[in-house]
This record gives structure tokens, sequence and C-alpha cells, in this order.
């Protein structure tokens, strides 16, 4: 028989498993792997000091809302939650355990200036990755996140797109070697006035390099997911798109650049509101494709859970049936079910910001 792997790792079958578990129909991802400093600016945003105690609290909100497995196959931490308890002193890997949600964690070390480049950036993080990554699958974390961005304003550089494509490549290689699926998460940002159709070529680009580069690093596909931005105009463009024309670019680009071996394309949302990124899922999914399209969101799951919140003790469960709205539409949206009826004002802000770094 025609063996599936393409390299003879002793994690290959599990990391198979892993993936297709996470990729399984209405499912997606819950990412709440902020860095502290990003987890920062969102507890800023409710009035809220950055605290251990205070992200403990959220994210304890996060972990606990009740019956979130059914739409959430896997949360990506940050590397204090992947150690951390919840206020009430279980492990939060535990309490997502329990519901069928597989743990993951963010394992870059965030975007630092490319020297030589158009101002642009590259993604830091591979020294001593192994043994990192090792050290979170002992943890019970069971897949990795990496992201890095490409900026069309600023270019992108060869020497961009070469940087992003050969780091993710090196990241996923390692992460299978330590058995985590890795998620591989080129970002390109929604910053510019360029139209749809400049979105779409410079994503072809950076595909066709991710890949390239995986491939000459023998990454299995099977034991992959991807976090890929969905294919829109600048925030910028006088032209905005249609649910209907995101999906049509977004899909050409995967059937154009994804192999089908793939099992699942996970998005994120980038700065869209809760209720565009959830038309958008919705419109992809309309029709049959190789893989799993659904979500891997932040904002577009969370804004209106925190906003709800709001540091308030008395909020929780109010927040936590918000994030659960979010999470069924997503679902929904996964499934191609989605009508966008009965969403709030909240739900509908977009969430973009000029020149955001996180
Ligand atoms: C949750 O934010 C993630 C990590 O950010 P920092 O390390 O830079 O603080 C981020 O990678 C996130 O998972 C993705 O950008 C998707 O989030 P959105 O909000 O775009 O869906």
């Amino acid at each position: 028989s025609v063996s599936l792997t393409v390299r003879a790792g002793s994690y290959s079958d599990e990391l198979v498993k892993t993936a297709k578990s996470i990729a399984s129909p209405g499912r997606g991802i819950l990412a709440m792997d902020e860095s502290n400093a990003t987890c920062g600016k969102r507890l800023a945003s409710i009035g809220l000091e950055n605290t251990e105690a205070n992200r403990q609290a959220y994210r304890t909100l996060l972990v606990s809302v009740p019956s979130l497995g059914q739409y959430i196959s896997g949360a990506i931490l940050f590397e204090e939650t992947l150690y951390q308890s919840t206020v009430d002193g279980k492990k939060m890997v535990d309490v997502l355990k329990e519901q069928n949600i597989m743990p993951g964690i963010k394992v870059d070390k965030g975007l630092v200036p490319l020297a030589g480049s158009n101002d642009e950036s590259w993604c830091q993080g591979l020294d001593g990755l192994a043994s990192r990554c090792a050290a979170y699958y002992q943890q019970g974390a069971r897949f990795a996140k990496w992201r890095t961005v490409v900026s069309i304003p600023n270019g992108p550089s060869a020497l961009a797109v070469k940087e992003a494509a050969w780091g993710l490549a090196r990241y996923a290689a390692i992460s299978q070697d330590n058995g985590l699926v890795p998620i591989v998460e080129p970002e390109i940002l929604l910053d510019g006035e360029h139209g749809i159709e400049r979105t779409f070529e410079v994503a072809q680009k950076v595909w066709a390099e991710v890949f390239f580069y995986m491939a000459e690093n023998n990454v299995m596909y099977e034991g992959i997911l991807l976090k890929p931005s969905m294919v829109t105009p600048g925030a910028e463009c006088k032209d905005k798109a249609t649910p209907e024309q995101v999906a049509e670019y977004t899909l050409k680009l995967l059937h154009r650049r994804i192999p089908p071996a793939v099992p699942g394309i996970m998005f994120l949302s980038g700065g869209q509101s809760e209720v565009e990124a959830t038309l958008n899922l919705n419109a992809m999914n309309q029709g049959k494709t190789p893989w799993h399209v659904s979500f891997s969101y932040a904002r577009a799951l969370q804004n209106t859970c925190l906003k709800t919140w709001g540091g308030r003790p008395e909020n929780v469960k109010a927040a936590q049936e918000a994030l659960l709205i979010r999470a069924k539409a997503n679902s929904l949206a996964q499934l191609g079910k989605y009508t966008g009826e009965g969403e709030s004002d909240e739900a509908k802000k977009g969430m973009f910001v000029k020149g955001y770094t996180y």
C-alpha cells in the first residue's frame, strides 16, 4: 500500500489524526493566544490593567463557556495560559480537553523589522524551537501556530516573501518532528488602498513560496493546517467586496495553490467585523471543497464577548453567551448555513486599525 506520509517521523499518524479532529464538520478554532502586550491592549479597551490575574480571569471565562466544544475544536493559547490554572484552580488545558477542545500553542516570538527590506517585518522564534515544542507537547499542546505578516503597501519585497515562507516552512518541519500540527499563518495585512486583484496576486505569490519551501523541508501536508487571510480589497480601497466576491477570489486562490492533501483551511479575521467574517466564511462554504474550510478567529470571536464582560464578575455569564453566539454562527457558516439574521450592532462594527501592530 502507498504510505500516507512523506516522512517517517514517529508522530506521523498522530499528526494526521490531530489535524483531522481539528478540521471536523461544524467546528473551528478559537484564537486566544494574544501575547501579553496584545492582551494588555484588549484589557485596556475595557479599562482593566494588564495583570496576570486579569488575564487569568478573562481566559478562565473563555475556556469555561458551557457547550463550547460543540463549535470549537481547538483553542490556541499563549505560553502563560498553557501553564496556567483557571481562577478556581483547574488547569486551563484540562478544562479545554473535557470539552473535546484541543489545546494549541503560539510558538512564534513575534515580529521585528526585516533589515534590508522596504520597512517590512520578519518573524522570530526558530532558535530553541524544537525543545520548546517538546515541552509544550508534554504540557498537553497538540498543535502550534506561527504568524508572520506580509504588507502589500510596503511591497511586498521578494526578500520579505521569501523570509516569511522559509520561516514558516522551518517552523512547520520542527513542529511536526515534535508531535505538534503546525498552523501555517502568513497574514497578508489589510492595510492599503489596493483592489482585490492585487491582494489575489500577492496571495498567489506568497502561497506558492510557502508550499515550495514546505516541500523542500519535507513537511507532511496531511499533518498541517493553514491560516490564510481572506482575499479582500485593501481596507482603504474605495471599492468594497461582497461576501460572494471575497469567496470567489479566495476559493480561486485556494484551488490554484493548496494541495487537497491539506486537511483544513482555518481563516483569520484580520480586522473584519464579527458579522463580516462570518458572512464571508459562509459564502465560501456554499459548494464542495477538497479541504475543511473554517475559522481561527481572535477578534471576530472575542469582540462582543470582551465588551460584554467589561471586567465585571456579574457579566461573566452574558459574556460567555456572547462568545457562544459567535462560535455557533461560525459553526453554521462552516456548514454553509448561516443567515446573518438577528446580529447585534456591536457584532457589525469593523475592527480594522491602520498600521496595526499586535
Ligand atoms: C490572538 O492574536 C494572535 C497573536 O497575536 P500577538 O502575538 O501578535 O499578540 C494572532 O496571531 C491571531 O491569532 C491572528 O492574527 C488571528 O486573529 P484575528 O483577530 O485576525 O482573527
